[in-house]
Order: structure tokens, then C-alpha cells, then sequence
């Protein structure tokens, strides 16, 4: 995950952006931030970047986070509250390393945080932490959730009170290496193990929790993300494909599953009728931010949409990102309004 164009350009007038948002945190680096409405407050699970002796390379190695920590907002343009640390890499005794993107879930008044890592053998998988508080701490399972692989998970709860989990994170969060079903890695270069560029884009993946929020209550499926004519988008489109950062949010009835396009940088979405989809491609959401990754939440309070977001202001560094929120209208047609995070 290297600089780009995008990149280098808001380096290199980085005096003259205008960001949309500030950022909400200044005293750690946080990013990756999924919000939810708990108890009224709008509770943000961050991952929480650190500067790391590990030297940067293509699988993501220098995002080499060690815990987390909670933040909650009494309202959007309200105060903030830091939280503090909520779990530590040393009391999950699966993990290695790389806490990458968490989520979180309430239930029956308990809370629930997921989150990837990878195990000892350096292959991602999600584990579950819980907590009776939102604000945690979590304490956390002793092993990954049976059947997830990959990264980014998000939990959606349905109206009908059903939860699902959707996940999955191609280059650095391991993908591509799933494609039979199990663990299959021919080389180390981002790209290997991908399908050929004409060839259906590798799927994202969604399964039903059980009762207990600590297991899948069915082996996942592949999360379908069509173009317009109902064709699968292809591996070669990178304008379009999913990448990592999937999220789930439901308007008007339909469900709306949105997500990075990773070596793009920008946050997509594509609609559907069912939590399992097939999801139909509609257009970007957040055009790139500064920094490599792009990673969002969307999350309604008092009948306004936000979306959660982040970016590299406070540092210049892809790894060392600040989370931000800005307003998101769907527009009468459905269709969500385009948002530009760099106003010049
Ligand atoms: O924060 C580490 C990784 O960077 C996340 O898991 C990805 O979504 C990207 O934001």
C-alpha cells in the first residue's frame, strides 16, 4: 500500500486543502471508525494506528495496531469522550498482531466487538470480545470465530432483530488466498492468488450470527455485487470492485451494502433487497481522502445520515490516520449524494 497519485497530490498541496471535517481525535491516531447509536450516544470503535518499528510493505505490516480503545460523542457537533484502552493484543491469545478494523453489536444489553487480527501462523482471522458496557472494557474469546477468515468485519442488525456478519479484505487482508474454501497462498505480492481481470471480482462475506453472537449460525456466503445489466463486476475493474471496509446500512427498506475500492481509494455502494443481496453497483459515496486507505461508517442520529470516515491530516502518513464524520443525504431518488472530503 504505497503512495499514489491521489496521494502525492495532497502531499504536495497540502497547504492549500480544505478539509471538510476536522478531525474528532487528536490525542492518539485513530481510523478505521465504525459508529453506532448506543443509549443515545454515538459510540465510535476505532482501530487505533501507532508508529511501529515494523517497516511498511505491500501486505500492510506497518498497520501494526495493538489495542483499542472507545470514544462516544454526546451528538455529532456534540462533546466527545475518550474511553480510553478496551482491549489489548496480549489478552487475546489467538492473536500475533494487526488489529486491523473492528465493529461492534448490542445485544440483550450486552456488547459485542469484532475484530480481526492475525493468528500465529500470520493468517487473518475475526475474533469477539464482550463487554456489559459500550464503553467496555471487552474481554475477549480464546479463539477466533469458527469459519471467519479475512478482515473488516461489520455486523448489521436486521429490524426483525437477525444479525449478520459481513467481512473480507483482498491484498493485505488475505482474500484472495480463501478462493477454495481454504488457506491457499502461491506467493507474497498483493495481487497473487487474484482471478484473472475478465474473471467475476472476489466476493466479500456475509453469514447470520447464532443467538449468542459469538458464532456463525450458518457457513458464510459469497456477498454478489452486480453492474447495472446484472453482470458480476470483474477483478480488472478497480474503479468498482470490492476491496475491504464493508459496511451494511438499511433506507427505505432496502439495503445498502458500501465499501473501499482499496487501490482506488474511494468508498462505493450498490443496493439490494436482501442482507445477503445481490447488491446492484450505484456510484461513489466519498471520493478519496489524504492517505492510501479509505474506511467508513454510515450511521443515522435523530433522523440525519452521517458517514464516519478517515484521513491522513494530522500526520502525512498512510498508516498514521485521524478519523472524521461529515453529513451523508440519500436523495429522493434513493440514491446517496456524492461527498468530496477535500473541499479546495
Ligand atoms: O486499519 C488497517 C486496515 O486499513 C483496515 O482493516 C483497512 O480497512 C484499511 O483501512
Amino acid at each position: 500500500q504505497k503512495s499514489t497519485e491521489s496521494q502525492e497530490l495532497t502531499e504536495e498541496h497540502s497547504d492549500s486543502i480544505q478539509y471538510l471535517s476536522a478531525p474528532l481525535v487528536s490525542e492518539i491516531y485513530t481510523a478505521d471508525p465504525s459508529a453506532h447509536v448506543f443509549d443515545g450516544k454515538i459510540y465510535i470503535y476505532p482501530s487505533h494506528d501507532r508508529e511501529s518499528v515494523v517497516d511498511e510493505d505491500d501486505s500492510g505490516a506497518q498497520y501494526d495496531m495493538k489495542d483499542y480503545h472507545v470514544f462516544s460523542l454526546s451528538a455529532p457537533d456534540g462533546s466527545l469522550t475518550n474511553h480510553g484502552k478496551v482491549l489489548d493484543l496480549s489478552q487475546v491469545p489467538w492473536a500475533k498482531r494487526q488489529l486491523w478494523a473492528p465493529d461492534a453489536a448490542e445485544k440483550a444489553g450486552k456488547y459485542y466487538l469484532y475484530f480481526p487480527a492475525k493468528d500465529h501462523d500470520d493468517i487473518f482471522k475475526i475474533g469477539v470480545a464482550v463487554a456489559d458496557n459500550p464503553a467496555g472494557p471487552f474481554e475477549a474469546y480464546p479463539r477466533p470465530i469458527e469459519g471467519t477468515y479475512s478482515m473488516d468485519p461489520a455486523v448489521f442488525e436486521d429490524e426483525d432483530g437477525t444479525y449478520y456478519m459481513y467481512w473480507g479484505g483482498i491484498w493485505g487482508g488475505q482474500l484472495q488466498k480463501w478462493r477454495t474454501g481454504e488457506y491457499l497462498s502461491t506467493g507474497d505480492a498483493p495481487d497473487d492468488d487474484e482471478p484473472a481481470d475478465d474473471e467475476p471480482a472476489i466476493a466479500p462475506q456475509v453469514a447470520r450470527l447464532s443467538e449468542n453472537m459469538v458464532e456463525l449460525a450458518e457457513e458464510s456466503k459469497d456477498v454478489l455485487i452486480l453492474d447495472a445489466e446484472g453482470n458480476p463486476i470483474t477483478a480488472g475493474d478497480h474503479d468498482r470492485r470490492f476491496f475491504e471496509a464493508a459496511w451494511l446500512h438499511k433506507y427505505k427498506g432496502r439495503y445498502y451494502f458500501s465499501y473501499s475500492t482499496g487501490d482506488t481509494h474511494k468508498i462505493v455502494y450498490a443496493i439490494g433487497d436482501s442482507p445477503y443481496g445481490p447488491f446492484t453497483y450505484q456510484g461513489v459515496i466519498l471520493l478519496p481522502v489524504q492517505g492510501w486507505t479509505n474506511h467508513h461508517s454510515i450511521v443515522e442520529y435523530e433522523n440525519q445520515w452521517y458517514i464516519f470516515y478517515h484521513d491522513t491530516e494530522l500526520s502525512g502518513k498512510n498508516y498514521l490516520r485521524n478519523i472524521k464524520l461529515a453529513k451523508l443525504t440519500h436523495l429522493e431518488d434513493g440514491r446517496i449524494a456524492q461527498i468530496d472530503p477535500l473541499k479546495a
